[in-house]
């Protein structure tokens, strides 16, 4: 099924310069880009889109660093596209992701793991119009 999911390239990737090297990534995998922009978030803004980790011991640290610089954030589209990017990405401990995937490539923690996926329908329609307004959405 024709499917849209949200990608965040995160502040750790995008200090360390590697914006180019993900988007080639995501071009190379076959993902239409209906929208992009890059944005810094506020802790408030961080706390509000990861609102179901509320609570979890990695919460506070999680939007700490996701309001720490900002992110590049991506409106992909592709057959199955929620779980062929999350494919792509990999698991989210870097060191437990498979060979060729981001996040084994360039995450250095199970925080700092370079990008972000939607990971069910529901989610993705939310985080999508989270970043995202009609004007913005291409096609
Ligand atoms: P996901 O990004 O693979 O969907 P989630 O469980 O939704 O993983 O967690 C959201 C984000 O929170 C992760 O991408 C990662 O940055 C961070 N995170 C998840 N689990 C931990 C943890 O155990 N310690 C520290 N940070 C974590
Ligand atoms: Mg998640």
């Amino acid at each position: 099924m024709l499917e849209r999911t949200l990608a965040i390239i995160k502040p750790d990737a995008v200090k360390r310069g590697l914006v180019g090297e993900i988007i080639r990534r995501i071009e190379a995998e076959r993902f239409r880009i209906r929208g992009l922009k890059m944005v810094h978030l506020t802790k408030g803004q961080a706390e509000e889109f990861y609102a179901v980790h509320r609570g979890k011991p990695f919460f506070e640290s999680l939007t700490t660093f996701m309001s720490s610089g900002p992110c590049v954030v991506l409106l992909l589209e592709s057959e199955s596209a929620i779980s062929r990017w999350r494919e792509v990405m990999g698991a989210t401990d870097p060191a437990r992701a498979a060979e060729g995937t981001i996040r084994r490539q360039f995450g250095t923690t199970i925080e700092r793991n370079v990008v972000h996926g939607s990971d069910a329908p529901e989610t993705a329609a939310f985080e999508i119009a989270y970043f995202f307004n009609a004007l913005e959405i291409i096609g």
